[in-house]
């Protein structure tokens, strides 16, 4: 049985990626919301309606598990929605917090988020219920879901202007690990890492999510023989031209099938 993804558009093909990487027998089924996309922007009721919705569709198509490869989705339905449903279900967000806790030597944070994510309060919460003593910068950045989702990412230059425009005022930042709390951002994760002259910790939330996901699901027994060739299918709700560009250039040598 396949492992299931969701997210609103392109940004979970990054927590996708990994997961080929670490298990490339694994099959994946990827649902993008392009219809409702972006999320950040949304009500956390609408965001909870359209997560529980992909999730339930991913299921009736017979996946063994889901990682909400979305930080929006995760801060609205997570960790209710564990136990709605009857397979593991795995949202990004406190992988997320773990891994930047783990980095941080000064125990200050940047979180580069959506501005749904940031007001949900989710990571600050998880976060500082592990310790107190954090400080969390939080920056909303739609900026860069605009940018990611509308292809302009592939222009060094656009994407250099966009990067430091938005991260200018926190150049000196005394944090000293970034989060990308956007399943988004790791597209972009170099740019943003050479505005800050290689000089942060970079927490990749989907890549920590993955890892303890697959932990799971092993212990679980949940995961495939490694002999078998996966046949990974993406479900596109809605139009999204630039999806399969965005696809191709992030995973050239992956085999997949898209339905509308
Ligand atoms: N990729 C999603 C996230 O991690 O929050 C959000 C993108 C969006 O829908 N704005």
């Amino acid at each position: 049985k396949p492992i299931g993804i969701m997210d609103s558009g392109v940004g979970g093909l990054t927590v996708m990626k990994e997961i080929i990487h670490a298990l490339p027998g694994e099959e994946v089924y990827y649902f993008a919301d392009s219809l409702r996309c972006p999320y950040g922007p949304k009500s956390q009721e609408d965001v909870k309606r359209y997560t529980t919705e992909a999730v339930q569709f991913l299921i009736d198509k017979g996946v063994k598990a889901v990682i909400i490869a979305c930080n929006t989705a995760t801060a609205a339905v997570m960790p209710a929605l564990r136990d709605e449903i009857d397979i593991p279900v795995y949202g990004v967000i406190n992988p997320g917090s773990l891994g930047a806790l783990r980095k941080s030597d000064n125990n200050e944070l940047l979180l580069l988020a959506t501005e749904g994510t940031i007001k949900s309060g989710a990571y600050e919460h998880g976060i500082l219920s592990l310790d107190s003593e954090v400080k969390i910068h939080n920056l909303a950045c739609p900026e860069f879901v605009e940018l990611i989702e509308g292809l302009d990412y592939k222009n060094p230059d656009i994407t250099r202007k966009a990067v430091a425009d938005k991260l200018g005022p926190y150049k000196d930042t005394t944090a000293d690990t970034v989060i990308l709390g956007c399943t988004h951002f790791p597209i972009i994760e170099k740019y943003i890492d050479e505005f800050f002259n290689g000089e942060k910790h970079i927490i990749d939330a989907g890549f920590e999510a993955v890892t303890i996901a697959l932990v799971q699901l092993h212990k679980k027994k949940l995961l495939s023989a490694h002999d078998k060739h996966p046949e990974h299918r993406i479900f596109i709700h809605g139009e999204n031209n630039t999806f399969e560009k965005t696809l191709n250039s992030w995973m050239p040598d992956t085999e997949y099938t898209i339905e509308n």
